[in-house]
């Protein structure tokens, strides 16, 4: 076990507790509950939160609906506005909670800032788009009649989010959510629940200045599977969106079709970037770092598998593994660390037995072991690592979320897109190339079968301008920018007929 400085352990609760408290979560509710909440970065508990209960969870429902009710009459642009003074709060906010982020979920500064960002960035989207929930008009085939189509509010939107992006994935749906005219029950993962406190503080901040917000519009829910599937099971929400492992996906997928209800899923991602033998290999190295080091592997955008041609391997491959034995593992309020810690013994649990189970497959591993980081007790650094796979067996094809890279050799351009998408998982996909015709064949209908495919640049780190969201048992949802939005309203389709007969559609004819 490697060992490195302890960094400035120690007084994290007293830091917890005085940003919480500048923004607006008083220490009252930090303490005297039963969930332990603790910072992965030196393991040691920084609040113990009281629960809800699922009976608890079906009341706030039960309000976030009412309130969905006077909501809904709301103008689209006009709700827009509560999502500017949103954002206002987050920009105000940002070096607080992207802090908070970093204490909570382990991420390196720049990286919790960006998570902020992100949620100011969908803020700034939303309000545009509340001027802009178009439907169409349509050509109809009866004389002196008109169609369209309407969107309306949908309800209350039930947001469950992991601990990875503890504060931005609930801005993409929510931001989206309130200005469609929805509510937002939102259960934050148990992990991470104080930067979900916090997030409530700066809403109601905002509400607060816009002035009439129908109470209850937006709740949080603390605590576990219960809560969960309270909000879940509930009647009254019409779409619930969940963020999370596959094993989560497949357990609320069911129940929600199960009354109908719909699913935007954004599961486990298993994502692969191609190397062709033209790739430019100054922008490969650095991107392939940042993607499958960054977060320390902890994204579900994370580089998982690099798949490398034959004639650049033996370039591209020792430049990585010096990246790999240099990279800066540590505590991640310091400066100059690139990769924090894993959020708890259960991550470094499963990194292990992943290392354990490719090396039993004829991997061969540099890196991967634990680092000691302060007293090294009770928190869980690793050093990421490289294996290089003979196949695409074994651990190669799961989702373990800690930074390991499988490497992959191939010859064919056409196997390294077989490879690329062998996997059960569709979230994203990068190719490094220079060569054209590879780069569209990759973007094509017959190349990546993933929810984003990128050329050049890494699979992590989308922008929130697009959709995000993957096929297979990534789930399919879609969240963020593009037309995302219309999964959080319902379609109306309208005819008018504003003449003086009754044409039926089809040529039917019904003379009484
Ligand atoms: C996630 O890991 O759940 O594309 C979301 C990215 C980020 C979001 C990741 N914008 O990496």
């Amino acid at each position: 076990v490697e060992t490195i400085s302890a960094g400035t352990a120690g007084a994290l609760q007293g830091e917890v507790t005085a940003i919480l408290g500048r923004l607006g979560v008083p220490a009252a509710e930090l303490s005297g509950g039963t969930l332990p909440v603790r910072s992965p970065i030196t393991g040691e508990e920084i609040a113990r939160l009281r629960e809800a209960t699922p009976e608890g969870a079906a009341h706030l429902v039960a309000e976030a609906h009412t309130a969905f009710l006077a909501w809904r009459k709301v103008p689209a642009p006009r709700r827009g506005e509560l999502i500017r003074l949103l954002g206002e709060e987050l920009r105000a906010a940002k070096t607080d909670l992207g802090r908070l982020v970093t204490i909570e979920a382990g991420k390196i500064g720049s990286e919790g800032l960006g998570e902020v960002q992100e949620m100011i960035d969908i803020c700034d989207f939303a309000v545009g788009l509340s001027r802009q929930l178009y439907g169409l008009t349509i050509a109809t085939e009866r004389p002196g009649h008109r169609m369209a189509e309407t969107w309306h509010p949908l309800g209350v939107v039930g947001v469950v989010t992991a601990f990875n992006f503890p504060v931005a994935v609930w801005s993409w749906n929510a931001a989206l959510a309130f200005v469609c005219g929805d509510a937002v029950v939102w259960k934050p993962s148990e992990k991470t629940p104080l930067t979900a406190l916090a997030v409530a503080a700066l809403f109601e901040r905002a509400a607060a200045r816009f002035g009439d917000v129908p109470k209850g519009l937006h709740a949080v829910l603390i605590g576990g599977r219960g809560v969960g599937e309270a909000l879940v099971d509930h009647p009254l929400v019409p779409l619930v969106s969940a963020t999370g492992s596959t094993a989560m996906g497949r357990a609320v997928g069911p129940r929600l079709a199960g009354r109908f209800a719909r699913a935007i899923l954004e599961l486990g991602g298993n994502n692969a970037a191609i190397v062709s033998p033209s790739a430019d290999i100054d922008i490969t190295v650095r991107a392939v770092a940042f993607a499958a080091m960054g977060t320390a592997g902890q994204r579900c955008t994370s580089l998982r598998r690099l798949i490398v041609h034959d004639d650049i391997y033996d370039t591209l491959v020792p430049r990585l593994k010096a990246a790999y034995r240099s990279v800066s593992v540590g505590d991640p309020r310091e400066a100059a660390t690139l990769v924090g810690p894993l959020i708890d013994e259960a991550a470094y649990l499963a990194h292990e037995r992943a290392l354990d189970a490719a090396r039993a497959e004829g991997g061969e591993v540099t890196g991967g072991e634990r680092i000691a980081v302060g007293d090294g007790l009770a928190s869980f650094y690793v050093r990421p690592a490289l294996v290089e796979m003979p196949a695409q067996t074994g651990p190669v094809v799961e989702e373990t979320f800690s930074p390991i890279l499988y490497v992959l050799r191939y010859s064919d351009f056409e196997d390294a897109i077989a490879l690329n998408n062998g996997v059960p998982q569709g979230l994203s996909s990068s190719l490094f190339s220079l060569n054209l015709r590879e780069a569209e064949r990759f973007l094509s209908a017959e190349g990546s079968d993933c929810g984003i495919a990128n050329v050049n640049i890494g699979p992590s780190g989308a922008e929130i301008g697009g959709a995000f969201g993957g096929e297979k048992e990534t789930g399919g949802g879609r969240e963020a920018g593009s037309d995302a939005w219309k999964a959080y309203m319902r379609r109306a389709t309208n005819t008018v007929n504003y003449g003086t007969s009754l044409p039926l559609a089809q040529g039917v004819t019904f003379d009484i």
